[in-house]
């Protein structure tokens, strides 16, 4: 069977032209901010992407059909429909067999990029170990796709609401190699560090890009993790955050908040309880990771494969 797959025309040229793309995921516009910020972040982050000279794929299901690659008129409906699924590996088949529409996690974008022929994926931050995993065993999918799936993803670190050494931990036992860019310790998506030692640190895009091809040809399955701090300027301490989180947190399990709505409530309520500076922030350090990722992407495109 075929997969009822759609490319953009710039998409389906860039590929075809062998120049660089980057991938984009949804979910982060349908459940990880408020309209019409995500929207106008997506377009912004499109636009980063082409800046660092690269073609932008983001990728979502659209009736039963997986789009690489959205025209604006696609993303201005997705960013304002309610009651869109959020598409993890779990589910992915079946929203397309059924007709359905769905954002795609980082889980299912990277499944989407690797099915296109996309090598390179720009996010915010990934999911991860929750906390209090011990007893509700609430464990991102992403982990998962980073150890099977050939995608290098540039995100921001694992988010602050995640039990972060936990996280590390089980990306270490599945094989993800974690590479900090530019810094010793681990960002900790608003902030730029958590305090815990970088497994790997590259400081640049041509070595990133090189690991990626190691890998290949090492016979390694999955991916990378590239964990690229928010510009210092655009970070919020954590000494600031660390008790918002904590509420949110709190919120979350007395109103018995679980599975896959979790995230998204956690990123709402912080974004209240800061007032919209952790989407500010949010915004920042996604278009941080595109220029990443493109200049990724381009030095992909260098090397000899
Ligand atoms: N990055 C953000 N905001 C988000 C996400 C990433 O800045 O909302 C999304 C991604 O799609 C990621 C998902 O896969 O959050 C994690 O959800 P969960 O913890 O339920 O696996």
């Amino acid at each position: 069977m075929t997969i009822p797959m759609q490319f953009s025309p710039e998409v389906a040229t860039a590929l075809a032209d062998g120049t660089p793309v980057v991938a984009l995921e949804s979910t982060i516009i349908t459940h990880g901010m408020p309209y019409p910020q995500n929207v106008e972040t997506a377009r912004k982050v499109e636009t980063v992407v082409r800046d660092g000279g690269a073609t932008p794929a983001t990728i979502a299901v659209l009736n039963g059909v997986l789009h690489i690659g959205l025209t604006d008129g696609e993303l201005e409906t997705l960013a304002q429909a309610k009651d869109v699924a959020k598409l993890s590996r779990a589910d992915f088949a079946a929203c397309l067999a059924t007709g359905g529409t769905g954002a795609t996690t980082v889980a299912a974008t990277m499944i989407a990029a690797d099915q296109a022929g996309i090598r390179v994926f720009a996010t915010g931050g990934i999911g991860g170990v929750h906390r209090g995993a011990e007893s509700t065993f609430d464990i991102s999918a992403d982990l998962q796709e980073l150890a099977q799936t050939p995608v290098t993803v540039v995100a921001a670190g694992p988010k602050a609401i995640l039990d972060v050494p936990k996280t590390l931990e089980v990306l270490e036992t599945l094989g993800v190699p974690v590479i900090v860019y530019k810094q010793n310790d681990i960002p900790a998506f608003w902030s730029r560090s958590s305090g815990l030692p970088a497994p790997l640190r590259m400081d640049s895009a041509a070595d990133i890009a090189k690991a990626h091809i190691m890998r290949g040809a090492l016979g390694l399955p999955g991916g990378q993790l590239v964990a690229n701090p928010i510009p210092a300027a655009d970070e919020i301490p954590q000494s600031t955050l660390s008790p918002v989180i904590q509420q949110a947190l709190d919120e979350a399990k007395a109103q018995k908040i679980a599975a896959k709505s979790v995230t998204p409530f956690l990123l709402q309520r912080i974004f209240e309880l800061t007032d919209g500076a952790s989407l500010i922030a949010n915004i920042a350090l996604v278009m941080n990771n595109a220029a990443l990722a493109a200049a990724i992407a381009t030095a992909l495109n260098k090397q000899v494969v």
